[in-house]
């Protein structure tokens, strides 16, 4: 037994760095105590297939399923299907892995039939045996463009997967936000009794913005009115994973987590309430608390289950004092 217990915690996610503190929670919260939000922004439809790449990281990663190499799909993976559509000249810039194909075949195929994404994703958790709850941000098709400073707009994983990142970002659009709902899970840990709610390691462009910016969602953050954690993606400048830190010198921000504090506070207010960051960023503590944040400095770089353990212990004791 912990010492959390009998408490509630909202956790909102990207993928790869969002599945490590996740899995830290899962280790130390019970399953009633902990609800993961996945972003679903970076979904999209390839060769008629339904990809949650978000969504699929962290249920893989609750599963212990995970490649942990690549940080996405699953372990052990095998490649025929993507060789075989090579030889067929099929798109394969995008890597399906043959057990990773299961999950969006059977998903696209219960998608079909009727089914609501909330609903698929229940069952793909329960088929994972994943005791913590993990829902999408919304039911409703949202999908994440990337502005361009040449060459104009892609979708998320032509940016992402495709072109590697590699063109200069401008800004950001997310397709169908403005009538996107949040999902039954989300809606329902919003309303209940909560203590903290943690934005995860993810990308606060592609990855959290998509879940704010859903209508409804920043006001019944608001409205419950308990600490609002971030953990900074950035530690010594430098993204713990993905294109972050890159996309802040583009878009005109410092790279660094005093940079991804000011951004919190600009574009949510007081939304914000605690900020952590690493013992390599400590320098930038005084500068982000006279933000108006209340700021930990800990060691945040997850390598280890130790690691990911270690900062999810920390992060509820923030919580705990800050709630006081
Ligand atoms: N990321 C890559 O960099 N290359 C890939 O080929 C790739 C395939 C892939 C397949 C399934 C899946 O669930 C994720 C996959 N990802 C791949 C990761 C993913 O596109 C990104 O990490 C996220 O969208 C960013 O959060």
């Amino acid at each position: 037994m912990n010492s959390h217990s009998s408490k509630r915690y909202l956790a909102l996610s990207g993928g790869v760095g969002g599945a490590k503190i996740v899995l830290g929670l899962s280790a130390v919260l019970r399953s009633e105590e902990l609800t993961v939000v996945a972003n679903t922004g970076d979904d999209f439809e390839h060769l008629g297939l339904h990809i949650c790449p978000d969504i699929d990281t962290v249920l893989y990663s609750l599963a212990d399923w995970s490649n942990k190499e690549l940080g996405w799909g699953q372990a052990e993976e095998s490649w025929t299907f993507l060789g075989a559509l090579k030889r067929l000249g099929g798109e394969d810039w995008f890597s399906l892995g043959d057990k990773d194909m299961a999950t969006h075949i059977l998903r696209t195929q219960m998608l079909r039939s009727g089914a609501s994404l909330s609903e698929v994703i229940e069952e793909l958790r329960i088929k994972m045996r994943v005791a913590h709850r993990v829902v999408p941000m919304s039911d409703d098709r949202v999908r994440t463009e990337v502005h361009c400073k040449k060459g104009g707009t892609l979708s998320f994983q032509h940016y992402f997967v495709r072109e590697r990142c590699k063109p200069e970002v401008s800004g950001f659009n997310f397709l169908g936000v403005k009538s996107a709902k949040p999902s039954p899970g989300f809606l329902s840990a919003l309303s209940g009794s909560l203590n903290a709610v943690f934005i995860c390691p993810s990308n606060p462009f592609v990855s959290v913005a998509p879940i704010l910016k859903i209508p409804g969602v920043l006001e019944r953050l608001r409205a419950v009115k308990v600490p609002i954690i971030v953990v900074s993606n950035i530690v010594g400048g430098e993204a713990i994973k993905g294109p972050a830190a890159k996309m802040m010198t583009e878009l005109g921000m410092p790279q660094t987590a005093l940079g991804v504090a000011k951004h919190y506070v600009k574009q949510y207010g007081d939304l914000i309430t605690g900020f952590i960051i690493d013992t390599a960023d400590a320098h930038l503590e005084k500068e982000i608390v006279d933000l108006g944040l209340e700021t930990i400095v800990t060691k945040s770089v997850m390598v280890t289950l130790k690691d990911k353990v270690a900062l999810a212990e920390e992060v509820l004791a923030f919580a705990t004092t800050l709630e006081a």
